[in-house]
């Protein structure tokens, strides 16, 4: 009866009771751990949920390559650049991976693309930030991707079977990401002092973008208590982000390293660290488009839209073709 224990700011949650049939069968089977696979009936308010959640997710992953991207050709070393480039073609490979899970929902990719390039769906707050130094590639990977990884864990066991099974390769592969952004990172911290200093100037300016990255505080998450509620989401904003924070602050100590926030303070009464608040005007800035690198970032996907305008109008004039000579065979078998 989970359905019933949650609270929200938004549309109130309606207990089983209040259900029609249809749609409290539904929630049954969410509640006893069922998955709902694509050609099942669901609610059209849990169907348009998750085509929100995973084309953003999908976005996220491809512009998520941008700031990464632009430090391939200047990756301090060839093993760097081989690690590096494979990392960003994982990503290319989540967002594709997402965006066919969002397929089976109903929405084209093309449709998803409009939604991108009008502004009207949202991608990660985390990549309007400038990529400034190499240090950057390692925090990207450290914190950026440890912060996704935390997220995307508990969404393995997400209610929706093609979304759930998606984040099963995708963790694997987020944490191999992981790993190299702490690699990096500790062979700045035991090089010279300017090297340290980068890192350090590097946590400074991704720290905060980073806790922003698990959606604004419980008390103004309009969409978490019914996607709970679906067990779309297994955990609140908030918790996972203590989570990350939790997780995080012993390895920056292991670097060597402050973590840019003087209200950082172990609290042994509730097994975690007690911590700042981001600055959640900076984010609903941000995710409104007006971070540092919103206009560059979009612009950059559009650009490649009509790039690849050629590509698409090549295959779709194959696909015409190959079906004509089908028919002519067709015909002349007859
Ligand atoms: N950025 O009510 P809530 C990665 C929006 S993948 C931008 O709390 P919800 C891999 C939210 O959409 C990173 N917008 O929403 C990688 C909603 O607006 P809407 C992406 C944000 O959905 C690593 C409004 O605020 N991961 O990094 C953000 O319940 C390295 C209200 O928020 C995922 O997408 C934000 N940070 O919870 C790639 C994971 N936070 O849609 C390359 C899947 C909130 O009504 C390099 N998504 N908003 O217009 C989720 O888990 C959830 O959607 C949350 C937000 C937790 C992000």
């Amino acid at each position: 009866m989970y359905a019933q224990m949650v609270k929200t700011d938004g549309a109130r949650i309606r207990s089983l009771d209040e259900m029609d049939p249809e749609e409290r069968a539904f929630q049954e089977r969410i509640d006893a751990g069922q998955k709902i696979e694509p050609k099942e009936w669901m609610p059209e308010g849990y169907r348009k949920t998750l085509i929100r959640q995973i084309s953003q997710h999908a976005h996220s992953e491809i512009v998520g390559q941008l700031p990464e991207g632009n430090w391939i050709t200047r990756a301090p070393t060839l093993e760097r650049k081989a690690i590096l480039l494979a990392k960003v073609q994982d990503e290319a490979g989540h967002g594709l991976y997402l965006y066919c899970a969002a397929e089976t929902l109903g929405i084209s990719r093309d449709e998803m693309y409009e939604q991108l390039h009008c502004g009207k769906a949202k991608y990660s707050s985390i990549f309007n930030y400038p990529t400034l130094t190499w240090a950057d590639i390692g925090a990207i990977g450290w914190l950026v991707d440890g912060a996704a990884i935390m997220n995307q864990v508990p969404l393995q066991r997400c209610s929706y079977g093609p979304y759930s099974r998606a984040m099963i390769r995708i963790c694997k592969e987020e944490s191999f990401h992981q790993r190299q952004g702490f690699d990096i990172l500790m062979k700045m911290v035991k090089g010279t002092p300017a090297q340290k200093a980068m890192v350090q100037d590097a946590l400074n300016r991704w720290w905060w973008p980073s806790l922003m990255m698990f959606g604004p505080s419980d008390d103004a998450s309009v969409h978490s208590a019914q996607s709970m509620a679906w067990k779309i989401k297994q955990n609140s904003n908030d918790e996972l982000r203590q989570k990350f924070v939790d997780q995080t602050v012993p390895q920056a100590e292991y670097l060597g390293l402050t973590v840019p926030d003087p209200a950082l303070k172990w609290n042994e009464e509730k097994g975690g660290y007690d911590f700042g608040e981001p600055d959640w005007e900076e984010f609903f800035n941000v995710i409104a488009g007006n971070g540092p690198c919103n206009a560059e970032r979009l612009n950059a996907r559009k650009q490649a839209w009509d790039d690849g305008a050629w590509f698409r109008d090549g295959l779709t004039a194959h696909a015409e073709k190959a079906a004509e000579r089908r028919a002519a065979a067709k015909v002349a078998a007859e």
